[in-house]
């Protein structure tokens, strides 16, 4: 008799806490009604965005911030000031897909480049322990670690373009960020990027 009302209690007091208020629930139902491209795109890559739609995305400033000396806002003529590379045959292959479309070739600079540019707030060689987020207006991101761009083949591979097949990117850009040795590269394409961000391992 005990024992069953000992279970009795436990069943009620699981059902109060969870019915307790969480202010993250909260918000989440308040804001239900405001989709962004990210969620509305769970299962396709972007939403079927219109041209106006699609404009409300573009970005025309990179900034660069966080652990680093010079936070920078940078521009395509920005970019263009800089090492300019030309990149052949990109293609985007989806995660969910087997083959992606056809090759691109493309024009940007190395996310390396930028980011020395930035210069990261280092102590020194037992100080490698950064990570680095590529965030879209969309709220679309990717990540990086410091060891993948300054000591691997990753580093040689990571751009922000800022043209294709020769013209502006217009309703995807202004700069997108592309990886060019992931085996998808899908994931870790931020298109509408807007800043690059460094942070520390504490
Ligand atoms: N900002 C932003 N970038 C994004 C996405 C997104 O929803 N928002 N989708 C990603 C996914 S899942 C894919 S497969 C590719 C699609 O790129 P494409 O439209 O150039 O083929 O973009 C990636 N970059
Ligand atoms: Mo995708």
């Amino acid at each position: 008799m005990k024992k069953a009302l000992s279970i009795v209690t436990t069943i009620c007091l699981a059902f109060i806490l969870s019915n307790c208020n969480n202010p993250n629930k909260e918000a989440a139902k308040k804001d239900s009604n405001v989709k962004t491209a990210t969620e509305g795109s769970k299962s396709k890559c972007l939403l079927p965005l219109t041209a106006s739609d699609s404009a409300k995305f573009i970005s025309t400033q990179l900034q660069v911030k966080g652990e680093v000396e010079n936070v920078l806002s940078l521009t395509v003529d920005s970019l263009k000031q800089m090492k300019t590379v030309e990149i052949d045959n990109y293609q985007v292959v989806c995660q969910s897909a087997t083959t992606g479309k056809a090759g691109k070739s493309c024009k940007g600079v190395l996310l390396k480049d930028i980011i020395y540019k930035a210069k990261i707030r280092q102590s020194g060689h037992k100080d490698p322990n950064f990570y680095i987020v590529a965030r879209a207006t969309d709220g679309y991101k990717a990540i990086f670690s410091w060891g993948e761009l300054f000591n691997n083949a990753t580093g040689e591979n990571t751009y922000v373009i800022f043209e294709e097949n020769g013209m502006p990117i217009k309703n995807k850009g202004e700069m997108v960020l592309i990886c060019k040795n992931d085996i998808k590269t899908g994931p870790r394409q931020v298109i509408w990027l807007n800043s690059i961000e460094v942070n520390r391992v504490n």
